[in-house]
């Protein structure tokens, strides 16, 4: 098809052309629009000095120089960017652990046996969770266990602890060197509430110290609250394996109810996907005159599905308000988190209904169901009906499905991954200390409309695994790789010959799908682990992070954990903080004295590789591996 150049530069994907057309042709208002709508963008809230924390305010700060410098409190430029920057990972990190606390929620419950459509499916790896948090397994009935864990979990949330449970998977070193900066994590809600608490007027007024306990915050997700989501989530969902999916708006049926589950919570979805198994709902989708009920996944719910169950997506972030425009989406369910709302005003221009169902998250024009674990099959099983029943409403005169779907693999858990290594992390570390893997670099993340969709994560890891870097991948990147067909075994064709031949004989791809955003605490679960094995701290390993589009609070919070991890993390959208100097250089080069990693911001993918792969050679060289130097690099680029 030929697509307008102003369509082509929105997206890299042709399905996501296709409907951005019609779009167009049926002036159907899109988040490019309203991000046109928007330009320019507020000059002090880009650089982050505005502040509206109190009614003295609002206030700003020039950044050129000929205005005011200070707050009507006093504060100055490194403070007002500090104490944003801090309410930002705070809130990413709230998210994160408000998701993971909903999952304990409902695992304390079923341990009680107060819940419907849900199991223990890994007693295993239950058991292996209560032996890491100290719980007796011996002669214990599986219920026991369990709620012993929960309530252990539950503890981490609060105020009683000093230092989440999780943490007990990092190295020693990297322990040490938390508490001596005084940035262990102590409880979940506790550092996000002391965050909210020094950022008010008056409180924290030392940017640094701030900033310091911005990493503390971001450390109580990814060691805590996403952590407890992703391992408790694989209790009751499953840990994944792996498992063959697709990707695409292709993957929506013309003959089915379709169904698009979107948000990030695999409470529901998972009871969904069971509800949708049930014969009398088939039934009733044939008496209607369907052929049967397809479901399908969007960002991070669809995520979960995929990973454990194969769930086709249609599409990361950017594809929320496209798949309404194919006509062909009879219910889209969304739970919490990067749903536009937006979504609800392009529904109406079709038949699809919008159903909502955390209580926490409504939409004004959606239907709400709320979903309640208790009655989880029964409330699914409706939540399908209502699908049925906005079919029967379909138009086919207005169903354009773009056509296709790319194959991809999905399923990698840490546990997945070691099982296919021979249950040991050493042939990694063998193929690592060989120079055949030069390293491995989490890319994830979200889309941003200011950056051509998918673009930058799909060059930023074709050029990584070209020059035998292992990519790992979760959210919205996951669907983006996929989408470009880097995802199968297949995909070691892309890669360099180290890399190739690693993936050839295990017959993995060179992008390992590792799951939803909370599951990039499997990532460092992995980092953690080999730096263990190995004896070093993370920070010595040839690792990086980036996040090509990254958009949401969330992100903000997870590139702060990963650093403050002990891993380089690139930013390809530049954050808020360019208003303060002394921000920017803590984050961007000082923080390597302190953590012994730091930020990079780098929109251009390719220039972002580069980055990364004279960071990764420089790991290289300081454990006395075989290492390119810095130099070579730029030379060496395969195009
Ligand atoms: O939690 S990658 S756009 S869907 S925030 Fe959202 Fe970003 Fe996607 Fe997953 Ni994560
Ligand atoms: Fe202004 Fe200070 Fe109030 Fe912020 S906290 S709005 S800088 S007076």
């Amino acid at each position: 098809m030929d697509t307008p150049d102003n369509i082509r530069k929105l997206s890299i994907n042709n399905d996501a052309r296709e409907m951005l057309v019609r779009a167009r042709e049926e002036g159907i208002e899109t988040v490019w629009d309203r991000l046109a709508a928007q330009e320019p963008q507020c000059g002090y809230c880009s650089l982050g000095v505005s502040c509206r924390n109190c009614a003295m305010g609002p206030c700003r700060v020039d950044p050129f120089g000929d205005g005011p410098q200070k707050g009507v409190c006093g504060a100055d430029a490194d403070i007002i960017v500090a104490r944003n920057l801090g309410r930002t990972i705070a809130a990413g990190a709230s998210a994160h652990s408000d998701h993971g606390r909903d999952i304990l929620e409902v695992f304390t419950a079923l341990a009680a046996g107060e819940t419907s459509g849900y199991e223990i499916r890994d007693e295993a790896k239950l058991l292996a969770l209560a032996a890491e948090w100290g719980i007796e397994t011996q002669d214990r009935g599986i219920a026991e266990v369990a709620r012993e864990l929960g309530d252990a979990m539950m503890e981490d949330f609060g105020s009683r602890k000093e230092r989440v449970g999780f943490l007990e998977r990092l190295p020693e070193q990297r322990k040490k060197l938390l508490d001596e900066l005084g940035i262990t994590p102590r409880g979940i809600d506790r550092e996000n509430v002391e965050m909210l608490h020094r950022t008010h007027m008056g409180v924290d007024n030392d940017y640094a110290n701030t900033l310091l306990h911005g990493l503390r915050t971001s450390l109580s997700d990814g060691w805590g609250g996403s952590m407890v989501a992703t391992e408790l989530s694989d209790v009751m969902f499953g840990t994944p394996k792996p498992i063959k999916s697709c990707v695409n708006l292709g993957a929506l049926r013309t003959e089915c109810v379709n169904i698009a589950l979107h948000g990030h919570n695999p409470m529901l979805s998972d009871v969904m996907m069971q509800a949708a198994e049930d014969p009398e709902l088939i039934k009733l989708a044939k008496d209607k005159g369907a052929e049967g009920i397809n479901l399908v996944g969007l960002c991070c719910t669809g995520n979960e599905l995929q990973m454990r169950k194969g769930l086709p997506m249609v599409g990361n972030h950017l594809m929320q308000e496209l798949v309404l425009l194919t006509g062909a989406l009879d219910a889209m369910v969304v739970d919490y988190q990067c749903i536009m709302p937006a979504v609800v005003d392009v529904a109406k221009c079709f038949h699809t209904e919008v159903i909502s169902t955390a209580d926490k998250a409504k939409f004004a024009g959606a239907t709400h169901v709320s979903f309640d674990p208790r009655r989880g099959l029964e409330i699914g099983k409706d939540i399908v009906r209502r699908g049925i029943e906005a079919y029967v409403n379909r138009n086919p005169d207005r169903v354009r499905i773009p056509e296709g779907t790319v194959e991809m693999m999905a399923g990698f858990s840490v546990e997945a991954i070691l099982g296919a290594l021979g249950g040991t992390p050493e042939p990694l570390v063998d193929a690592i200390k060989a120079g055949k893997i030069r390293g491995a670099v989490g890319v994830v993340g979200c889309n941003n409309p200011k950056i051509p969709q998918d673009y930058g994560h799909v060059t930023l890891t074709r050029r990584l695994i070209e020059n035998d870097i292992l990519v790992l991948v979760t959210g919205c990147s996951a669907v983006a790789n996929g989408k470009a067909g880097q995802m199968m075994p297949e995909a070691a064709d892309m890669a360099g010959p180290g890399l190739a031949e690693v993936c050839r004989a295990l017959g993995i791809p060179p992008v390992l799908h590792m799951g939803s955003c909370v599951d990039n605490t499997r990532i460092l679960t992995l980092a953690a682990a080999l730096a263990n094995y190995i004896g070093v701290d993370i920070s010595e390993l040839p690792l990086a992070g980036a996040a090509p589009e990254w958009y949401s609070e969330k992100a903000v919070s997870i590139g702060a954990y990963v650093v403050a991890s002990g891993i380089f993390t690139v930013l390809g959208v530049q954050p808020p903080i360019f208003g303060s100097q002394n921000v920017v250089q803590l984050l961007a080069s000082g923080l390597d004295d302190v953590v012994g990693a730091r930020f990079a911001v780098e929109p251009d993918p390719e220039e972002a590789a580069l980055l990364i792969r004279r960071h990764i050679e420089s790991k290289r060289e300081g454990l006395g591996l075989p290492f390119i130097p810095a130099d070579d690099i730029e030379t060496e680029q395969v195009a």
